[in-house]
């Protein structure tokens, strides 16, 4: 492999997902020489990144993938020792809430020890001083609502497994960046979706069952709680803010967020008007339905198989502290989001119909 001195070099856990993807881009527009560790598994996962591979504008740049896994640490090791990262991003996660609930061992395994276990093996390679630690922090840490907007300094109080495993991760970074003087930083960020976002999400279900039911291919959507209220942006501006925390003086953490909150009943309509459907919303509780006002048939139904035990009712952040010290801020609003998300549902629907 060729490197010039002054190329940095950047290791990606969980590359394969949503944010992986697109910070791998960046990464790569910026120069960098990218490694992602991709896991096995019997049908292709890298739908996302192989782009990479072929479209022109990237061809050729440096984009490497290996195998392994969060809660392989010898494997860890290794490739870390392979690669000799600059900055490390750690986004790999069993990252889906709901599945917390039915999988918490495996997401603690993930999420909560596949940090520690990052770090332990930058420690025990001895590269405190050489490579940058970035841990995928998540709004999830603040739960139960404490205080609105939520901030750096608003205490955490977390709702699911999940939560809980990041918020081990949340510390352990914290306490490496004490104990040891690693560079390590947490991006606490709030949600953010894309065209990318995994179809199980709340977001991308609507879009994708909006683009559907448009285009005559899917009647009906079932969620869960239509009342939850979350901070919604996009994944293409947040990868930016995680680079940015990497070049700072002194490591630090930051909230990532667009300090405005929608319940997931207003991104219904939203995705729906893009998709030429209007809905009315009748009933309440889990007999509340959407209607479609031009046909009058029922497009949304309520399902309590997708409530949680514990529900996180609203999330909305302030990222004041991003936007002064890292110079970051964000292009897209909830409106340019959503539209872009069901404009891409809908080329997608339309592409397989012709098929
Ligand atoms: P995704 O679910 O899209 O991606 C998760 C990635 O982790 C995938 O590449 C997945 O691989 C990989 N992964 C899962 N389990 C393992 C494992 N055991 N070993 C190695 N890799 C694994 O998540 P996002 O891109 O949306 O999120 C990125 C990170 O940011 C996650 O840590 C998430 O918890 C956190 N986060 C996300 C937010 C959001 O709104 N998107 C907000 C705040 C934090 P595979 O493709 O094979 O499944
Ligand atoms: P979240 O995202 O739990 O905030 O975690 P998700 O899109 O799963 O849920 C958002 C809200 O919508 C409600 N909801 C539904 N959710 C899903 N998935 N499916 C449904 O049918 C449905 N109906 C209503 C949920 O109850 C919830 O209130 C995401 C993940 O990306 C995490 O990894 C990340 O840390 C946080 O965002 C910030």
């Amino acid at each position: 492999m060729v490197t010039s001195n002054k190329q940095k070099t950047a290791l990606i856990t969980g590359i394969t997902g949503q944010d992986g993807s697109y910070l791998a881009e960046l990464l790569l527009e910026k120069g960098y020489i990218v490694h992602g560790i991709k896991r096995r598994s019997s049908s292709f996962n890298t739908g996302r990144v192989d782009h990479m591979y072929t479209d022109p504008h990237f061809n050729g740049r440096p984009f490497y993938m290996h195998y392994g896994d969060m809660t392989d640490a010898t494997n860890l090791i290794r490739l870390i020792q392979e690669t000799q990262p600059d900055e490390i991003y750690n986004l790999a996660a069993q990252s889906h809430v709901q599945v917390s609930f039915d999988s918490p061992e495996y997401t603690a395994d993930v999420d909560g020890l596949g940090a520690m276990r990052m770090l332990e093996a930058i420690r025990l390679l001895g590269m405190e001083k050489k490579t940058k630690f970035y841990q995928a922090s998540t709004s999830e840490l603040y739960g139960k609502v404490q205080e609105v907007p939520q901030s750096e300094t608003t205490p955490f109080y977390p709702r699911s497994p999940y939560g809980v495993a990041k918020l081990y991760a949340f510390w352990i970074v914290v306490n490496y960046r004490e104990a040891y003087d690693i560079y390590a930083v947490n991006g606490i960020l709030f949600n953010h979706e894309s065209p990318r976002r995994g179809e199980t999400f709340v977001t991308r279900k609507i879009t994708r069952a909006a683009a559907r039911i448009a285009e005559g291919q899917q009647e009906k959507l079932f969620l869960g709680n239509l009342n939850a209220k979350r901070d919604w942006g996009h994944a293409k501006d947040y990868v930016k803010g995680m680079w940015l925390m990497m070049q700072q003086e002194e490591p630090d953490d930051f909230v990532l967020a667009t300090g405005e909150t929608h319940t997931v009943r207003k991104m219904c309509d939203l995705a729906f008007k893009h998709a030429g459907i209007e809905i009315e919303w009748k009933g309440e509780g889990v007999d509340e339905k959407g209607i479609n006002k031009a046909t009058g048939k029922v497009i949304v139904e309520v399902d309590p198989q997708y409530f949680r035990p514990t529900e996180v009712d609203l999330l909305i952040g302030d990222p004041a502290k991003a936007k002064e010290k890292l110079g970051w801020d964000f292009d897209y609003d909830f409106e340019a989001l959503v539209k872009e998300m069901v404009e891409s549902d809908l080329e997608e629907v339309r592409k397989s119909v012709k098929v």
